[in-house]
């Protein structure tokens, strides 16, 4: 049976192809926020060691809070993962029959936290490949420029470049076989930009080749709290490869094939 509470209209599918990025509202309702800002104290107060304490590590002020496969041991995330529209809203944006979780996380900016994040795309940090990849930002407060809103660079995604991974912490090295994404603060005015005010609830969707960045949290009191989750869609594979994102230990399953797995599952199709 469907989650949805609605179709996802054509309008919106088309502008997820084109642009990259498509911003949905309205549809998690706050009782599924309430829940997610509960298991978000839960890993701030209890973090995994897929958490990573990102403005801390850069000696900054601030908390810049991140942590990868929550789900894997919270059981209000593992029920948002598999019981939530996230799966059907994203197999609906890239036409896909069949959906896998490739991972959740955490990107929390707390007030005071000047650390942006980076122009970057998230294809190469990971060990898959294909089209139909993409990301759920889910934001558990209130989102603007002031908190730190992610920007986009619309068509980005088909650029038909990838780019160095660029780290958001100095602490990975990953190597130089690509080329840096170019210097966009320099020549903002050159790209078409785009940002979205969120509320609690309200979603976008990014494509993985899409280009974006975000500033820091300069608000005085309003906590920026994004649970993000990836979905890989029909065509993609394994793709194992030197300078990956650090992840829990790889599945065993044949490179180049469907990434089917306990670490990510298939929750449609
Ligand atoms: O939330 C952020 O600061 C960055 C978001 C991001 O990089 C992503 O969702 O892939």
């Amino acid at each position: 049976m469907s989650k949805l509470i609605r179709k996802i209209t054509e309008e919106e599918i088309e502008t997820y192809e084109r642009d990259g990025i498509v911003c949905l509202r309205g549809l998690f309702n706050m009782d599924q926020v309430e829940r997610l800002r509960e298991a978000a104290d839960q890993s701030m107060t209890r973090p995994s060691d897929m958490a990573i304490e990102l403005a801390e590590q850069l000696e900054a002020k601030g908390r810049f809070f991140h942590e990868t496969f929550v789900w894997l041991g919270n059981d209000i995330c593992k029920d948002f993962v598999f019981s939530s529209a996230a799966a059907e809203i994203t197999a609906a944006l890239m036409g896909s029959d069949k959906i896998n979780i490739f991972f959740d996380q955490w990107l929390i900016k707390e007030p005071g936290t000047a650390t942006p994040t980076p122009w970057h795309h998230d294809m190469p940090y990971w060990p898959i490949k294909g089209w139909q990849i993409s990301t759920l930002w889910l934001a558990l407060d209130p989102v603007s420029e002031a908190n730190g809103a992610v920007e986009y660079i619309k068509g980005s995604h088909k650029w038909g470049q990838t780019y160095k991974p660029a780290t958001f912490d100095g602490s990975h090295d990953y190597g130089d076989a690509l080329p840096e994404v170019p210097d966009i603060e320099a020549e903002r005015d050159k790209y078409d930009i785009v940002s979205f005010e969120l509320e609690p609830g309200d979603c976008t969707v990014h494509q993985g080749l899409l280009v974006h960045a975000a500033g820091g949290n300069s608000s005085a009191s309003t906590r920026r709290r994004a649970y993000v989750t990836r979905w890989a869609g029909d065509d993609v594979i394994y793709d194992l490869r030197e300078g990956i994102q650090e992840m829990p230990p790889l599945p065993d399953i044949a490179n180049g094939g469907p990434i089917d797995s306990d670490l990510w599952p298939r929750v449609l199709g």
